[in-house]
């Protein structure tokens, strides 16, 4: 068989990617591992930029996302037992971020692609990327005890950060990679948020704490936890009891608790793999860039990547013009490593870490003060929150 643009992973990353070029006319196939309903059980990111409200609306996805989507003008710092609030909306002349779960946006794109009767092909084994370093790229997989080829053009690997694409370059790139001490435990549960308006960000010295939410009936916590916990060892009733402890008092007051309906332990990356092309493979989203989630960047940094590289391939297609392509990897590279820094900043301000008692605590202290007094500092971190420009 053959198609114009192999897609490998039906992430966000690759089911975005496959409907901006099924929008333009360009054939593609995607190539998943595992069930569509095992994407769609993936908890994950929350909180999206204008610049990805705006490419799914490109995409023809954003129905529900304008109907359902929470638009936050402000998030909140906590620290010291007293709750900060930043506008970011005014300290960015206007910008908001978008509250919609990950697993919504996936949904959206895979009843889009359904509806368009655009291949997928879900449970697809063994998945191998070959002969892109010339003109005749091809993937070939395995399926109902069969190995089949793909014929194409070009190959994205958009195939998250455990994917195929990446390994099948690994002695030609570059990895850059900070691993931090500690994890995430994040809980989903059917209450309401306790700061429905604004996602609520705490250092405590019991740790890290994040309040975000779904919807105005359901809310995602997250508690900074030792990597080396299990789930297990998390009752619903210590998370409701930790979480409370790491907040202001009249928040700590407010939260509404219940049974959680997930509850999962993250480790915490930061991961930037160079170049991102080569030949007729790209790789994009998790596949070549991994940032910890306090930032929110990590789905906006895969849109971003999406964005370029559904432009590059309309460019080749349509024009002849292999401009895009050949910048793809720089242009992509330059936004990836402000929000690499960002992210890393926010998690070094926000955590506590093993090591740093006494003056580092101190310099956190400083900072976190300096940040909700300092118009310019504040304006800083909303900049980059909202994120920053293409
Ligand atoms: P994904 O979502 O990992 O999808 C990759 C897909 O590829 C498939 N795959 C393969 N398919 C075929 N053959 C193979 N050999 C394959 N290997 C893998 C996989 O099954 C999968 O379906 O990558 P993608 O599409 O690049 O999307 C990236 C985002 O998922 C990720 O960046 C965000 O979830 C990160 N993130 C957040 N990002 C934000 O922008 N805002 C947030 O608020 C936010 N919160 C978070 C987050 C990530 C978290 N965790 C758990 C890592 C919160 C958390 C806790
Ligand atoms: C989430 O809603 O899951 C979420 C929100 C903000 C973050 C990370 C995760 O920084």
């Amino acid at each position: 068989m053959r198609t114009q643009v192999v897609i490998i992973g039906a992430g966000p990353s690759g089911l975005l990617l496959g409907q901006l070029l099924h929008k333009a006319g360009i054939d593609n196939v995607i190539l998943e591992r595992q069930t569509g309903d095992y994407v769609l059980g993936r908890i994950r990111a929350g909180i999206l930029e204008q610049v990805t409200v705006d490419l799914l609306n490109e995409a023809g996805v954003g129905g529900r996302l304008a109907s359902e989507g929470i638009v936050h003008h402000s998030i909140e710092l906590v620290f010291a037992g007293t709750r900060h609030p930043i506008d970011v909306h005014g300290l960015t002349g206007g910008k908001v971020v978008t509250a919609y779960g990950q697993t919504e946006l996936t949904r959206d794109l895979m009843q889009a692609r359904a509806a368009a009767g655009l291949p997928t092909i879900y449970e697809a084994a063994n998945v191998q990327p070959a002969g892109f370093d010339g003109e005749h790229p091809v993937v070939t997989y395995d399926k109902d005890g069969k190995t089949h080829e793909l014929h194409c053009d070009f190959i994205a690997g958009c195939d998250g950060f455990h994917g195929v694409s990446r390994a099948s370059v690994k002695d030609r790139i570059a990895e850059y990679e900070r691993v931090y001490p500690f994890g995430w435990l994040g809980v989903l549960a059917d209450v309401p948020p306790v700061s429905p308006h604004a996602i609520v960000y705490g250092n405590s010295d019991r740790g890290f704490s994040l309040c975000s939410m779904r919807s105005l009936a359901r809310s995602r916590y997250y508690v900074q936890c030792p990597l080396d916990d299990k789930v297990e060892d998390w009752s619903d009733q210590r998370f409701w009891d930790e979480l409370r402890r790491r907040l202001d008092p009249e928040l700590a007051e407010r939260i509404i608790t219940g049974p959680s309906i997930e509850k999962s332990i993250a480790p915490l990356r930061s991961f930037v793999a160079e170049p991102m092309r080569f030949g007729r493979l790209f790789l994009a989203g998790d596949a070549a860039h991994i940032v910890p989630p306090t930032g929110a960047k990590g789905l906006n940094l895969a849109a971003t990547d999406v964005k370029y590289l559904s432009g590059a391939f309309i460019e080749y297609f349509n024009e002849r013009d292999a401009h895009g392509i050949d910048t793809y990897s720089a242009r992509c590279l330059k936004r990836i490593w402000k929000a690499e820094r960002f992210s890393w900043s926010l998690t070094t301000l926000m955590h506590r870490f093993p090591d740093t008692e006494g003056f580092g605590q101190r310099l956190q202290e400083a900072e976190l003060d300096y940040l909700v007094h300092s118009r310019a500092a504040s304006t800083a971190l909303a900049e980059n929150y909202v994120g920053l420009p293409l």
